[in-house]
């Protein structure tokens, strides 16, 4: 008899039209996983998606507002359970890899395990440019947030009690993983991956991701949680580059004022002025939400402490 023995396991697929699959992942992690509850959260399908579902013998949840976001948003506030499962309904991930995420994610104790899909796919499985925008994104957040993943965008993932409890998703498109990713990192909390194979969508059925505007979606998606995350780096570069500005515009007044003891370049000199006064002002802006930053961290401590005492 385990610890996790009597854990509520819910595997949640967000669909949208996804006739031609659903059956067949709904069976698939039925199988794989009989403990659990498999819910489908459907919005808006008008392919039998939801009846199909529920006839294989999932939990079907109609969701009210569109966006692969704001139905897991929807499911993060309509399900508790001890752990959750995050699947595609177009059976592009596999059912038989979940009991080996849920082994892993416990022996390591972390609150959020993403199945990477970057070893195992098949020919079909990303389209042109995503392969692409999945290592730029990655990449970015490496930098940007200092985290070692290789596959952010993965819909495949297991996520603990707390994270769900602890993560306030906003956004309401294809910009949900990296959200919960940066959300996840920004709060501390233990973040893995695990490689997965990765399958490709039937021709009939395409994929609701589109490339350019999902792609610039979460690319701003991750310029304002570094915003809101990282305040000192992002306004403190802000007021490094103004004040670089101010000084190339400064340069010349200065030169005037030190061979003529007059200011010649008025403009030059009020631009560079002004551009001082911002980089002033990015600097404080900056060194002020550091501050509230550090406050809203040990709030968040408060609570996952809490969370571990009393799940
Ligand atoms: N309920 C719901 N599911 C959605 C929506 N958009 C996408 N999905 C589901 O999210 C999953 C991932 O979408 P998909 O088109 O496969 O994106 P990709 O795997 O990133 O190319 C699939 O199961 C879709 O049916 C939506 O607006 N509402
Ligand atoms: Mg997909």
């Amino acid at each position: 008899m385990s610890e996790h023995d009597r854990d509520r396991i819910a595997v949640v697929i967000p669909c949208l039209d996804e006739a031609s699959t659903v059956r067949k992942v709904v069976t698939d992690f039925a199988k794989a996983l009989p403990e659990a509850t498999v819910y489908v959260f459907d919005n808006g399908s008008t392919d039998g998606t939801g009846d199909i579902a529920r006839e294989a013998g999932a939990t079907v949840v109609r969701s009210p507002r569109p966006g692969k976001g704001n139905v897991l948003q929807h499911a993060f506030r309509a399900i508790d359970a001890d752990l959750y499962l995050l699947a595609d309904g177009d059976d592009t991930y596999p059912a038989d890899a979940a009991r080996s995420m849920i082994e892993r994610f416990r022996e390591d104790q972390l609150d959020m395990l993403v199945g990477t899909r970057l070893e195992r796919f098949e020919s079909e499985s990303f389209r042109v440019f995503h392969q692409l925008g999945n290592r730029v994104i990655s990449g970015l957040i490496r930098v940007l947030f200092r985290a070692p993943l290789r596959d952010v965008l993965s819909g495949y993932r297991v996520l603990s009690r707390r994270l769900v409890q602890l993560v306030r998703l906003r956004r309401g498109g294809f910009e949900v993983e990296t959200e919960m990713t940066l959300q996840a990192l920004t709060k501390g909390l233990a973040v893995g991956e695990m490689p997965v194979a990765y399958g490709s969508r039937g021709s009939d059925n395409p994929s609701k991701l589109s490339t350019w505007g999902d792609g610039w979606l979460i690319l701003k998606c991750i310029a304002l949680l570094f915003k809101d995350y990282r305040p000192l780096v992002f306004f403190g570069s802000l007021s490094v580059l103004l004040a670089l500005a101010a000084l190339a515009s400064g340069s010349a007044p200065i030169r005037d004022f030190i061979e003529h003891r007059y200011v010649l370049h008025v403009p030059r000199a009020i631009l560079a002025a002004g551009l001082g006064v911002l980089s002033m002002i990015a600097l404080t802006a900056g060194l002020i939400l550091d501050t509230v930053v550090r406050l809203h961290e040990e709030t968040v401590d408060f609570w996952k402490h809490r969370l571990d005492r009393d799940p």
